[in-house]
């Protein structure tokens, strides 16, 4: 009977190692709850980023209904006058989910009508080369021979001798 437990344990313990190596970048959630909209007061989204990291590889999930909202990505002086003379990317269906693939100074506003004025725009800052390819790779590698180990560990314990 404990041995079948401590058995458990240990499958629980390797499909941990397995979940692990399912999860990529993380994905945040702007303005958490209250989803991409006109928020209370101005500086809710930059209040949402202060605390947070970003890295090459995470997601921005925009959480808003098609033709309520958009996303734009946009210049700094774009976004700091709520115009749109250059635009980067253009997203009109919600909810829009953005991988955040350069690293640097990213800008997002809302381009309906006086939506960014009232404060529905976001600024970040994704940290430099974090996640580079190839060192990806090797924690993949190094996660797949820890399943590996896990996995023989439990026969080596378990095999009925
Ligand atoms: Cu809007």
């Amino acid at each position: 009977m404990a041995k079948s437990h401590v058995l458990l344990l240990f499958l629980y313990a390797a499909m941990g190692g397995l979940m692990i190596g399912e999860v990529g970048g993380m994905n945040h959630i702007v303005g958490k709850s209250l989803g991409w909209t006109i928020p209370q007061n101005a500086s809710f989204y930059q209040d949402w980023a202060a605390p947070r990291t970003f890295a090459v590889g995470d997601k921005l999930v925009f959480l808003y209904s098609s033709g309520m909202h958009n996303v734009i990505e946009v210049s700094k002086a774009d976004y700091d006058a709520c115009t749109q003379k250059n635009t980067i990317s253009v997203h009109f269906s919600g909810p829009t989910v953005l991988k955040l693939a350069k690293p640097g100074d990213h800008y997002f506003i809302c381009g309906l009508r006086q939506h960014c004025l009232r404060g529905q725009k976001l600024s970040i800052k994704v940290a430099q080369g974090q996640v580079p390819v190839e060192s990806g790779a090797d924690s993949a590698k190094s996660l797949f021979s820890f399943r590996l180990v896990s996995v023989l560990l439990i026969f080596v314990l378990f095999m009925p001798i």
